[in-house]
């Protein structure tokens, strides 16, 4: 396909600033050139290209709203927002890499830990010296966490945890585990260690979506924690849930991404493609198609950026990221869909990306709160009254 033009309707480009800009284009480049010539492979053979890492450091983009004197890059939410969309661009699986390194490792560490993880952990992961990851999902608990079975065990100045995570991503090439694990005070975080005994974390392997990101199983076996490894500010489930806040957020960013990349491949491929004596794109029913998709993406990109205008005000309500990540997920996962079909056989083709994004959507829609809990989040704004029981 031709090069990448992103929809902008309406001329949001106005709206960021020249540092917005050039982060995102800077971004937009690198997995154009980078990450793009490799995804198809990556995707069939089920793995994630490792040897990206120091260059996604390279460009600040672990942690980027971190602060710069702990290895951040010290950006505002909106380019934040903006790498997110750039890289889900790529892959729904590069997305994730970066959002679990950020938002749901480094976020926790930077908001909950002691200044000496802080200090030992942050500019680690921050340079892809260290890859971490988030253990909150278990085999009977993924909505509804407050129920988690895995446990944590004081014994003089160490804990001891026993439990099983599931679907983690990037587990198993994880140096340092955000584990979560119910204590006699109330649910409580840890750091656990790669290398601690009674700690593993094997691959899951069979996955049909999101097949270019590595999801493991964390297996805690009497692995005994020192204290000093324990989040100290990270009380109850608000710890890990505020976490879910960040990561959320740039997956409504992150959404948007993946269907650019499928309403621009599908624009372009009915321009040049010729059915019945005329070019696809002429005939009224790809137009529609074309014009429902751009009002939705449009509709999403100005939620997206009045998200991350009021996130840097520190004004977003936890129920206002659950309606920018439900939305802009469902949203591209209908555009994927109809996407593909308006490619024909093509659309089922990694040659083509729609099919890719369609795949891992069908991750995206389900990961950091499914479609329905958000809803029930939404409702429970509007209402006040809370369903989920
Ligand atoms: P509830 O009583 O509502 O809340 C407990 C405490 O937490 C606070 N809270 C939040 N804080 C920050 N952000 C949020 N989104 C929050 N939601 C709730 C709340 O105010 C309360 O605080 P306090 O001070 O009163 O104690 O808890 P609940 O048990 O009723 O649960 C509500 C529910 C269902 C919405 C929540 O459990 C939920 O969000 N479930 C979905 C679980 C989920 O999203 N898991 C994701 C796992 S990580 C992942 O998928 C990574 S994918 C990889 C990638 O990102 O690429
Ligand atoms: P369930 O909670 O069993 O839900 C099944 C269905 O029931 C869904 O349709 C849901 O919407 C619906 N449902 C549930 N509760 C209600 C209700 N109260 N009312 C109405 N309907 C309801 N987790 C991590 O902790 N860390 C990670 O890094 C991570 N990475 C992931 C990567 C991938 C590729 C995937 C697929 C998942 C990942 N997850 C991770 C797990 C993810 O967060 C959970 O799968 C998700 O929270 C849903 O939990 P579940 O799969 O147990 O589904």
């Amino acid at each position: 396909m031709g090069t990448f033009r992103q929809l902008d309707y309406f001329n949001l480009d106005a709206e960021l600033s020249e540092d917005e800009r050039m982060v995102r284009d800077a971004v937009r480049q690198w997995v154009t050139e980078r990450y793009l010539p490799l995804a198809m492979e990556h995707f069939e053979n089920g793995t994630f290209p490792m040897e990206l890492v120091p260059e996604i450091a390279e460009l600040g983009m672990f942690g980027p709203t971190t602060p710069v004197e702990y290895g951040g890059a010290g950006l505002n939410s909106v380019a934040y927002g903006l790498i997110c969309q750039e890289l889900e661009r790529g892959d729904s699986g590069l997305r994730s890499f970066v959002s679990v390194q950020g938002s749901l490792v480094m976020y926790p560490i930077f908001a909950y830990g002691s200044e000496e993880q802080r200090k030992r952990w942050l500019p680690l992961l921050a340079s892809g010296k260290a890859i971490g990851c988030f253990g909150l999902t278990e085999p009977d608990f993924g909505s509804n966490p407050a129920g988690m079975l895995t446990t944590a065990k004081k014994v003089g100045n160490e804990w001891i945890l026993n439990g099983r995570k599931m679907w983690i991503t990037n587990g198993t090439v994880s140096d340092v585990a955000v584990v979560w694990a119910r204590a006699a005070e109330g649910i409580r975080g840890f750091l656990v260690e790669r290398g601690m005994p009674g700690f593993s974390a094997p691959e899951q392997k069979h996955k049909f979506s999101l097949r270019a990101s590595i999801t493991s199983e964390l297996v805690l076996e009497d692995v005994k924690v020192p204290e000093a490894n324990r989040l100290p500010k990270a009380e109850g489930l608000k710890g890990p849930l505020g976490c879910l806040s960040q990561a959320r957020y740039g997956i409504a960013w992150g959404g948007l991404g993946a269907a650019l990349a499928c309403f621009d491949e599908a624009l372009q491929y009915t321009q040049a493609r010729v059915v019945f004596d005329k070019a696809l794109a002429g005939f009224q029913l790809p137009q529609k198609k074309l014009a429902d998709m751009a009002t939705q993406i449009t509709l999403g990109q100005m939620l997206a950026l009045r998200m991350g205008r009021m996130k840097d005000q520190g004004k977003l309500t936890p129920a206002q990221v659950s309606m920018g990540k439900r939305n802009n997920v469902a949203l591209a996962l209908d555009c994927a869909r109809v996407c593909r079909d308006m490619l024909g056989a093509n659309g089922i083709s990694l040659e083509y990306q729609v099919g890719r994004h369609l795949c891992n959507l069908e991750s995206v829609i389900t990961y950091e709160g499914t479609h329905d809990i958000h809803t029930l989040a939404i409702g429970q704004e509007l209402t006040g009254l809370a369903a989920f029981r």
